[in-house]
């Protein structure tokens, strides 16, 4: 294990969670991991909202994290994110847009922002390429930071003429994404974009334009703007006393009891570096791969860690989380060498990633979305990966 020598190898979710500069969506993630075991996470690799909704539904009890391509759903719109994030909330898991962002700041933090993905209103974690140099992070960052602001911020206009004591048109933009019940109040259907109003660039904060006020007596009409900052989603989530047993016998009461006290996702955004790929022949030189690990400790508000092959955590004060695509199983009872898909891709099994190579999250995609039962088959890639980080902090032999 190149890695052995790092504290964080050894270490359980449970105290990495607490050590300091931990933000508060990578604190979550760990206790998430404790409770429910599953440093696994799903790469939803499918074109249709239907798909993308029904794995969520198959496999979300067996994984941490699902991770989409949202160009590559071809009905992708409002009834995709809303989906998925009420399965998300259900289920309890966490959503990883697997952008792979790689231009100057500017154009990243549009690309993030707005447009039909408008990727930073529905998925805690996107990840970037930094061959741009590190302006992308902070691009990526302070769009994040201004994103989350313009939820927080909740406009409302009031008209009041002398026969209508009663407010005309009350309108609300704090549509959170997650929580499934949209407070626009208006006769068109809730939009999770109509948070963009406020501005996802913090660069124009904009009242709705009021119906035609000029058009009646000065005297007789009355427009008032709120804009209602709230900001308690934003800040860090107090650290719930969270006493994980590591053993499996916890029943489903104890474990929802525990999810309870977890609380909800916190309001925030985190972002992963491309430090290594998978596929064969990449051209993510150790120099290169040095850089993003010196990058994201600049950034460490804000990044999470990497997707990488290995553990890159070095310097004592490195808790950087790593997420390792280019893995799959052999089928039960074939004992498996290195696999690849005849296009490029390259895999290992989770022990070797987990364990081995002291990666923290696997990353599967079709290993699973092809199998007759999806969902068996994600609990049993979710137990080789559980039992092999289990193996590595030393809490089975
Ligand atoms: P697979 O079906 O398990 O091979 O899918 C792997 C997923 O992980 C797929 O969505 C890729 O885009 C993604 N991936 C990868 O395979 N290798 C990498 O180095 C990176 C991402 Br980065």
């Amino acid at each position: 294990m190149p890695t052995s020598q790092h504290p964080t190898t050894t270490l359980p979710f449970r105290d990495r969670a607490l050590l300091p500069d931990t933000s508060p969506l990578t604190a979550y993630l760990l206790r998430l991991i404790t409770i429910n075991r599953p440093n696994l996470r799903l790469s939803a690799d499918v074109s249709s909202t239907s798909e993308l909704l029904a794995v969520a539904e198959e496999v979300g009890d067996s994984i941490c994290l699902l991770k989409t391509h949202a160009d590559i759903v071809n009905d992708f719109s409002d009834r995709t994110v809303r989906g998925l994030r009420e399965i998300a909330k259900r289920k309890k898991f966490l959503v990883f847009e697997d952008r792979k962002f790689g231009d100057i700041g500017s154009t990243v933090q549009k690309q993030y922002t707005a447009g039909p993905l408008s990727i930073a209103k529905w998925a805690e974690i996107t990840n970037a390429h930094i061959f741009p140099g590190p302006a992308i992070v902070k691009a990526l960052r302070d769009a994040a930071a201004d994103s989350i602001a313009a939820y927080n911020t909740h406009v409302s206009t009031e008209i009041t003429g002398p026969s209508n004591t009663s407010p005309q048109t009350s309108r609300s933009y704090d549509d959170t994404y997650d929580d499934a019940s949209p407070t626009i109040n208006e006769s068109e259907p809730a939009h999770p974009n109509a948070v963009s109003e406020p501005t996802v660039n913090g660069t124009h904060l904009q009242a709705p334009t009021p119906l035609h006020p000029t058009s009646r007596k000065p005297s007789t009409v009355s427009v008032s703007t709120t804009i209602h900052m709230q900001t308690e989603a934003i800040s860090p989530q107090p650290t719930p006393f969270l006493d994980v047993s590591h053993s499996s016998s916890s029943s489903d009461d104890d474990r929802d009891t525990i999810f309870d006290r977890l609380g909800s996702t916190p309001f925030l955004r985190a972002l992963l570096l491309l430090a290594e790929m998978s596929s064969e022949g990449h051209l993510m030189t150790s120099a290169y791969t040095a850089k993003c690990v010196e990058i994201a400790r600049q950034y460490k508000d804000f990044v999470m860690g990497f997707i990488a092959q290995r553990s890159l955590n070095q310097a004592d004060a490195d808790n950087f989380i790593t997420m390792a695509p280019g893995c799959s199983l052999p089928p039960p009872g074939h004992a498996g060498g290195a696999m690849g898909d005849g296009l490029g891709q390259r895999y290992n099994t989770p022990r070797m990633l987990v364990l081995e190579q002291g990666c923290d999250v696997v990353i599967v995609g079709r290993g699973i979305l092809r199998a007759e039962d999806r969902g068996r088959e994600a609990e049993r890639y979710r137990r080789e990966a559980w039992e092999a980080y289990e193996e590595r902090v030393g809490l089975k032999t």
